[in-house]
Protein backbone atom coordinates (compact mmCIF):
# COMPACT_ATOMS: atom_id res chain seq x y z
CA UNK A 1 0.00 0.00 0.00
CA UNK A 2 1.48 3.41 -0.65
CA UNK A 3 2.07 5.83 1.92
CA UNK A 4 0.90 9.43 1.47
CA UNK A 5 3.63 11.98 1.59
CA UNK A 6 2.19 15.07 0.23
CA UNK A 7 -1.12 17.07 -0.04
CA UNK A 8 -1.55 19.20 -3.70
CA UNK A 9 -3.91 22.30 -3.04
CA UNK A 10 -5.77 24.02 -5.57
CA UNK A 11 -6.04 27.59 -4.69
CA UNK A 12 -9.51 28.98 -6.40
CA UNK A 13 -12.61 28.09 -4.83
CA UNK A 14 -10.65 25.27 -2.49
CA UNK A 15 -8.05 27.06 -0.18
CA UNK A 16 -10.52 30.03 -0.33
CA UNK A 17 -13.78 31.41 -1.98
CA UNK A 18 -11.93 34.00 -3.81
CA UNK A 19 -13.91 33.60 -7.21
CA UNK A 20 -17.17 36.38 -6.99
CA UNK A 21 -16.27 38.72 -4.48
CA UNK A 22 -12.29 39.31 -5.29
CA UNK A 23 -11.47 37.71 -8.88
CA UNK A 24 -14.57 39.05 -10.84
CA UNK A 25 -14.57 42.11 -8.50
CA UNK A 26 -10.92 43.07 -9.86
CA UNK A 27 -11.66 42.13 -13.42
CA UNK A 28 -14.26 44.29 -13.12
CA UNK A 29 -12.38 47.33 -11.89
CA UNK A 30 -9.75 46.69 -14.38
CA UNK A 31 -12.69 46.56 -17.43
CA UNK A 32 -13.85 49.79 -15.81
CA UNK A 33 -9.64 51.22 -15.72
CA UNK A 34 -9.74 50.30 -19.39
CA UNK A 35 -12.70 52.44 -20.79
CA UNK A 36 -14.65 49.19 -21.36
CA UNK A 37 -18.50 48.73 -20.34
CA UNK A 38 -17.90 44.67 -19.64
CA UNK A 39 -19.67 44.08 -15.98
CA UNK A 40 -19.05 40.71 -15.55
CA UNK A 41 -22.69 39.58 -12.86
CA UNK A 42 -21.80 36.77 -10.56
CA UNK A 43 -23.97 34.63 -12.82
CA UNK A 44 -21.95 35.55 -15.74
CA UNK A 45 -18.86 35.39 -14.17
CA UNK A 46 -20.03 31.47 -12.41
CA UNK A 47 -20.62 30.50 -16.64
CA UNK A 48 -17.25 31.84 -17.99
CA UNK A 49 -15.30 29.92 -14.79
CA UNK A 50 -15.17 26.83 -17.39
CA UNK A 51 -12.58 28.81 -18.66
CA UNK A 52 -9.38 28.60 -16.38
CA UNK A 53 -6.94 31.21 -16.70
CA UNK A 54 -7.88 35.24 -16.65
CA UNK A 55 -6.34 35.96 -19.90
CA UNK A 56 -7.92 32.82 -21.37
CA UNK A 57 -11.77 34.00 -19.94
CA UNK A 58 -11.15 37.48 -21.02
CA UNK A 59 -10.15 35.72 -24.69
CA UNK A 60 -13.42 34.03 -24.54
CA UNK A 61 -15.47 36.70 -23.69
CA UNK A 62 -13.83 39.10 -26.41
CA UNK A 63 -14.60 35.71 -28.46
CA UNK A 64 -18.23 35.58 -27.14
CA UNK A 65 -18.81 38.76 -28.14
CA UNK A 66 -17.99 38.24 -31.78
CA UNK A 67 -14.45 39.84 -32.35
CA UNK A 68 -11.79 37.47 -33.63
CA UNK A 69 -9.21 35.99 -31.30
CA UNK A 70 -6.46 37.98 -33.41
CA UNK A 71 -8.91 40.90 -33.66
CA UNK A 72 -7.00 44.60 -33.16
CA UNK A 73 -8.39 47.02 -30.40
CA UNK A 74 -9.30 50.07 -32.02
CA UNK A 75 -6.43 51.75 -31.50
CA UNK A 76 -4.46 49.14 -33.50
CA UNK A 77 -3.00 47.24 -29.97
CA UNK A 78 -3.06 43.30 -30.93
CA UNK A 79 -6.03 41.78 -28.67
CA UNK A 80 -3.22 39.63 -27.19
CA UNK A 81 -1.17 42.56 -25.74
CA UNK A 82 -4.24 44.60 -24.81
CA UNK A 83 -5.57 41.64 -22.81
CA UNK A 84 -2.19 40.95 -21.20
CA UNK A 85 -2.26 44.64 -20.11
CA UNK A 86 -5.92 44.50 -19.18
CA UNK A 87 -5.05 41.30 -16.72
CA UNK A 88 -2.11 42.81 -15.55
CA UNK A 89 -4.37 45.66 -14.33
CA UNK A 90 -6.80 42.36 -12.75
CA UNK A 91 -4.18 41.40 -10.90
CA UNK A 92 -3.14 44.83 -9.02
CA UNK A 93 -6.96 44.68 -8.37
CA UNK A 94 -7.11 41.17 -7.39
CA UNK A 95 -4.07 41.45 -4.60
CA UNK A 96 -5.09 44.88 -3.40
CA UNK A 97 -8.26 43.12 -2.84
CA UNK A 98 -6.12 40.36 -0.66
CA UNK A 99 -3.99 42.50 1.41
CA UNK A 100 -7.25 44.63 2.28
CA UNK A 101 -8.28 41.16 4.14
CA UNK A 102 -11.34 40.34 1.80
CA UNK A 103 -10.71 36.60 2.08
CA UNK A 104 -11.01 34.59 4.91
CA UNK A 105 -9.64 30.78 4.40
CA UNK A 106 -12.41 28.28 3.94
CA UNK A 107 -13.35 26.57 7.12
CA UNK A 108 -10.98 23.78 8.37
CA UNK A 109 -8.03 24.56 5.57
CA UNK A 110 -5.39 26.54 7.98
CA UNK A 111 -6.67 23.31 10.97
CA UNK A 112 -5.51 21.14 7.75
CA UNK A 113 -2.10 22.88 6.87
CA UNK A 114 -0.83 23.12 10.27
CA UNK A 115 -1.71 19.19 10.47
CA UNK A 116 -0.25 17.90 7.86
CA UNK A 117 3.02 20.17 8.40
CA UNK A 118 2.96 18.69 11.95
CA UNK A 119 2.72 15.13 10.72
CA UNK A 120 5.65 15.93 8.17
CA UNK A 121 3.56 15.61 5.42
CA UNK A 122 4.90 17.84 2.55
CA UNK A 123 2.49 20.98 0.80
CA UNK A 124 2.39 22.07 -2.56
CA UNK A 125 0.15 24.39 -4.87
CA UNK A 126 -1.37 23.44 -8.05
CA UNK A 127 -3.20 26.50 -9.45
CA UNK A 128 -4.07 28.45 -12.84
CA UNK A 129 -3.76 31.35 -11.17
CA UNK A 130 -1.56 33.87 -11.72
CA UNK A 131 2.16 33.06 -8.85
CA UNK A 132 1.44 36.72 -7.04
CA UNK A 133 -2.01 35.95 -6.26
CA UNK A 134 -1.22 32.84 -4.49
CA UNK A 135 1.43 34.53 -2.64
CA UNK A 136 -0.85 37.07 -1.82
CA UNK A 137 -3.48 35.06 -0.28
CA UNK A 138 -1.24 32.64 1.64
CA UNK A 139 0.46 35.75 3.61
CA UNK A 140 -2.85 37.88 3.93
CA UNK A 141 -4.23 34.52 5.48
CA UNK A 142 -1.38 33.14 7.18
CA UNK A 143 1.62 35.17 7.16
CA UNK A 144 4.90 34.56 5.78
CA UNK A 145 5.20 30.98 7.33
CA UNK A 146 2.23 29.87 5.13
CA UNK A 147 4.28 30.79 2.35
CA UNK A 148 6.55 28.84 3.92
CA UNK A 149 4.79 25.61 4.65
CA UNK A 150 4.49 24.64 0.69
CA UNK A 151 7.23 23.19 -0.91
CA UNK A 152 6.22 23.94 -4.19
CA UNK A 153 3.82 26.46 -5.77
CA UNK A 154 3.40 25.55 -9.15
CA UNK A 155 0.74 28.52 -11.24
CA UNK A 156 -0.46 30.38 -13.96
CA UNK A 157 1.80 30.55 -16.85
CA UNK A 158 4.52 28.21 -15.11
CA UNK A 159 3.04 25.27 -17.61
CA UNK A 160 2.06 25.85 -21.19
CA UNK A 161 -1.62 24.50 -20.84
CA UNK A 162 -3.68 25.58 -18.07
CA UNK A 163 -6.66 23.00 -16.05
CA UNK A 164 -7.81 20.66 -17.14
CA UNK A 165 -4.71 20.24 -18.67
CA UNK A 166 -2.36 18.08 -16.17
CA UNK A 167 0.52 20.28 -17.02
CA UNK A 168 0.20 22.23 -13.37
CA UNK A 169 0.02 18.91 -11.60
CA UNK A 170 2.71 17.57 -13.47
CA UNK A 171 4.80 20.09 -12.71
CA UNK A 172 3.85 20.05 -8.99
CA UNK A 173 4.84 16.20 -8.56
CA UNK A 174 8.25 16.42 -10.41
CA UNK A 175 9.24 19.52 -8.05
CA UNK A 176 7.98 17.12 -5.00
CA UNK A 177 9.92 14.54 -6.71
CA UNK A 178 7.18 12.08 -5.67
CA UNK A 179 5.02 9.51 -7.76
CA UNK A 180 1.47 10.81 -7.87
CA UNK A 181 -0.11 8.10 -5.83
CA UNK A 182 1.85 9.10 -2.95
CA UNK A 183 -0.14 12.47 -3.37
CA UNK A 184 -3.70 13.94 -2.72
CA UNK A 185 -5.01 16.32 -4.69
CA UNK A 186 -7.69 18.79 -3.05
CA UNK A 187 -9.97 20.71 -5.31
CA UNK A 188 -13.01 21.95 -5.73
CA UNK A 189 -13.92 22.11 -9.36
CA UNK A 190 -14.62 19.41 -12.45
CA UNK A 191 -12.12 20.71 -14.39
CA UNK A 192 -9.31 20.53 -11.57
CA UNK A 193 -10.69 17.07 -10.79
CA UNK A 194 -9.75 16.21 -14.28
CA UNK A 195 -6.33 18.06 -14.25
CA UNK A 196 -5.51 15.66 -10.85
CA UNK A 197 -6.74 12.51 -12.14
CA UNK A 198 -4.81 12.99 -15.71
CA UNK A 199 -1.91 12.57 -13.74
CA UNK A 200 -3.29 9.85 -11.53
CA UNK A 201 -3.51 12.04 -8.30
CA UNK A 202 -6.34 10.36 -5.71
CA UNK A 203 -8.68 13.70 -5.15
CA UNK A 204 -10.40 14.87 -2.78
CA UNK A 205 -13.41 17.63 -3.83
CA UNK A 206 -14.34 20.40 -1.44
CA UNK A 207 -17.28 21.92 -4.29
CA UNK A 208 -17.91 25.36 -3.52
CA UNK A 209 -21.04 27.28 -4.59
CA UNK A 210 -20.12 27.85 -8.09
CA UNK A 211 -19.45 23.77 -8.05
CA UNK A 212 -21.25 22.36 -6.37
CA UNK A 213 -23.21 20.83 -8.88
CA UNK A 214 -20.58 19.75 -11.18
CA UNK A 215 -19.87 15.73 -12.73
CA UNK A 216 -17.28 14.48 -10.08
CA UNK A 217 -16.92 11.00 -11.22
CA UNK A 218 -13.74 9.69 -10.41
CA UNK A 219 -12.56 11.65 -6.92
CA UNK A 220 -11.87 9.70 -3.77
CA UNK A 221 -15.04 11.61 -2.05
CA UNK A 222 -16.49 14.71 -2.79
CA UNK A 223 -17.26 17.16 0.70
CA UNK A 224 -18.86 20.48 0.89
CA UNK A 225 -16.00 21.84 2.79
CA UNK A 226 -13.30 20.13 4.98
CA UNK A 227 -15.26 20.38 8.13
CA UNK A 228 -14.77 22.05 11.48
CA UNK A 229 -15.02 19.99 15.10
CA UNK A 230 -17.94 22.31 15.31
CA UNK A 231 -19.17 22.11 12.00
CA UNK A 232 -18.84 18.93 10.00
CA UNK A 233 -18.35 18.56 6.54
CA UNK A 234 -20.97 16.65 4.59
CA UNK A 235 -18.97 13.98 2.84
CA UNK A 236 -19.78 11.29 -0.07
CA UNK A 237 -17.62 8.15 -0.83
CA UNK A 238 -18.12 4.81 -2.77
CA UNK A 239 -18.39 3.68 0.49
CA UNK A 240 -21.61 5.90 1.40
CA UNK A 241 -22.29 9.22 3.11
CA UNK A 242 -21.80 11.00 6.04
CA UNK A 243 -20.74 13.66 8.31
CA UNK A 244 -16.88 14.11 9.35
CA UNK A 245 -14.10 16.53 9.78
CA UNK A 246 -11.62 15.87 7.70
CA UNK A 247 -8.09 15.71 8.91
CA UNK A 248 -4.92 13.65 7.90
CA UNK A 249 -6.40 10.33 9.69
CA UNK A 250 -9.21 10.75 7.18
CA UNK A 251 -7.26 11.69 4.52
CA UNK A 252 -4.82 9.10 4.69
CA UNK A 253 -7.85 6.32 5.24
CA UNK A 254 -9.32 7.63 1.93
CA UNK A 255 -5.92 7.54 -0.06
CA UNK A 256 -5.34 3.98 1.16
CA UNK A 257 -8.47 2.84 -0.64
CA UNK A 258 -7.15 4.43 -3.65
CA UNK A 259 -7.96 2.62 -6.92
CA UNK A 260 -9.96 0.62 -5.26
CA UNK A 261 -13.27 1.99 -5.44
CA UNK A 262 -13.93 4.75 -7.34
CA UNK A 263 -16.66 7.11 -7.08
CA UNK A 264 -19.59 7.82 -9.49
CA UNK A 265 -21.57 11.23 -9.75
C1 LIG B 1 -9.17 29.27 -10.85
C2 LIG B 1 -9.07 30.11 -12.03
C3 LIG B 1 -8.22 31.29 -12.03
C4 LIG B 1 -8.77 32.57 -11.46
C5 LIG B 1 -8.15 33.73 -12.16
O1 LIG B 1 -7.91 28.74 -10.55
O2 LIG B 1 -9.61 29.75 -13.06
O3 LIG B 1 -8.01 31.48 -13.37
O4 LIG B 1 -10.17 32.65 -11.66
O5 LIG B 1 -6.80 33.84 -11.96
P1 LIG B 1 -7.70 27.44 -9.57
P2 LIG B 1 -5.86 34.69 -12.96
O6 LIG B 1 -9.05 26.91 -9.18
O7 LIG B 1 -6.91 26.47 -10.42
O8 LIG B 1 -6.91 27.95 -8.40
O9 LIG B 1 -6.66 35.87 -13.43
O10 LIG B 1 -4.66 35.09 -12.16
O11 LIG B 1 -5.51 33.79 -14.13
MG1 LIG C 1 -10.40 25.82 -8.03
Amino acid sequence: MDVLRALIFDVDGTLADTERDAHRVAFNRAFADAGLDWDWSPEVYGRLLAVAGGKERIAAWWRELGAPANASTAAGTRAEDFIARLHADKTRHYTALIDAGTVALRPGVARLISEARAQGLRLAIATTTTPANVLALLRATLGEAGVQAFDCIAAGDMVPAKKPAPDVYALALARLGLPARECLAIEDSAIGLQAARACGLPTLITFSDYTRDQDFTGALAVADGLGEPDAPATVRTAQGGGECVIDCTVLRAWHARNGATPLAN
